[in-house]
């Protein structure tokens, strides 16, 4: 059976995103991961549904909430741990950290801290398959937050122009930060500023992954035509804060209980016959195994020889 659409399938990448940024949690408070992260915890379905319709050789761009983009994708946990944990072993030997790094073996063309800023490479990377006619497709995530940045407006309504193959996928978890996105635009919808660019845009349920592949497929199949972009809003909430150390102060009591109730795998579990729960449970022990191997070899791998430190650096 395809992966495609598979709930199981789904459930288990989504469980192997989850586990991946709970053991990171741990191991900062061990002292083993330096700087702050941006976890995705509560918007796992998005980056696996849009993944799940994808093909090896399609770009992604992601913001600085992108361990899920790069895990959906196929990238190795060990080198994404070692990256988060600053080791040799990394992905961009430990350079890059929870933040700013990417994975050229699976066209993960990176995260981005700036925000909206991915927007314009990911038209890049759509004019780039669009030229050599291989049926590429660029998909860039970005916040709810990103969509009021000049960045964002020009580079989608330069990809709508040229009719380039790039999906744009608004994680709407509505806060921007530490503000929330009704206070920052007009707008019930971020979905119906599409129109504005000529291209179509459709709101959707972000916390059900089969909706969000149901929702990429049509986006994917329009752009592998060559009818070009189109903006999906997946509308979500984050169970933790902004960044890690985010005391979140500014969340009104019992908000994140509530979406607790409304997460991709609490649905999906709370949704399964006995059968499957203990096809859900199995996977979590392997997933729980998977990840403890990726931290043992992570931290096998060197600190990085401070001898290099200038390496890789261009002025
Ligand atoms: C150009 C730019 N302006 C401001 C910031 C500071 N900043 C970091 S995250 C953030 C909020 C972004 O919110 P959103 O786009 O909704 O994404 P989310 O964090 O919710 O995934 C801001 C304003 C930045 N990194 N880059």
């Amino acid at each position: 059976m395809s992966a495609v659409g598979d709930i199981v399938h789904m459930y288990r990448e989504m469980r192997r995103i989850r586990a991946f940024e709970d053991r990171l949690m741990d191991l900062k408070a061990g002292g083993e991961v330096p700087g702050s992260m941006h976890l995705t915890n509560g918007q796992e379905a998005i980056a696996v549904g849009v993944a799940s319709v994808l093909r090896p050789d399609d770009y992604v761009t992601a913001t600085y909430r992108g361990h899920g983009w790069a895990i959906s994708r196929g990238s190795d946990l060990t080198g994404l741990f070692a990256e988060v944990m600053a080791r040799s072993g990394g992905v961009n030997g430990g350079r890059a950290g929870s933040p700013y790094f990417s994975d050229a073996s699976i066209n993960f063309l990176g995260e981005n801290s700036i925000v909206g800023a991915g927007v314009p490479i990911a038209a890049g990377a759509a004019l780039s398959a669009q030229r050599h006619g291989q049926g590429q497709v660029s998909v860039v995530a970005i916040g709810d937050g990103a969509t009021n940045q000049g960045a964002v407006h020009e580079a989608l309504n330069l990809a709508a122009a040229l009719t380039l193959p790039m999906v744009l996928v608004v994680e709407n978890n509505i806060y921007s930060e530490m503000v929330r996105i009704k206070d920052m635009t007009k707008i019930d919808q971020l979905a119906i500023r599409a129109e504005g660019y000529g291209i179509p845009g459709v709101t959707i349920d972000g916390n059900d992954p089969a909706v969000v592949a149901a929702a990429a497929a049509d986006a994917v199949e329009r752009a592998r035509r060559g009818e070009g972009p189109t903006l999906i809003e997946a509308m979500t909430q984050r169970l933790v804060g902004h960044h890690s150390g985010d005391a979140q102060h500014y969340r009104p009591r019992g908000e994140v209980a509530e979406a607790a109730l409304d997460e991709p795998l609490h649905r999906i579990r709370s949704a399964a016959d006995a059968t499957l729960l203990a096809e859900l449970d199995a996977i979590d022990a392997e997933v729980t195994a998977e990840i403890e191997h990726a931290v043992a070899a992570a931290r096998a791998t060197e600190l990085p020889d401070p001898n290099t430190a200038k390496d890789h650096v261009y002025a």
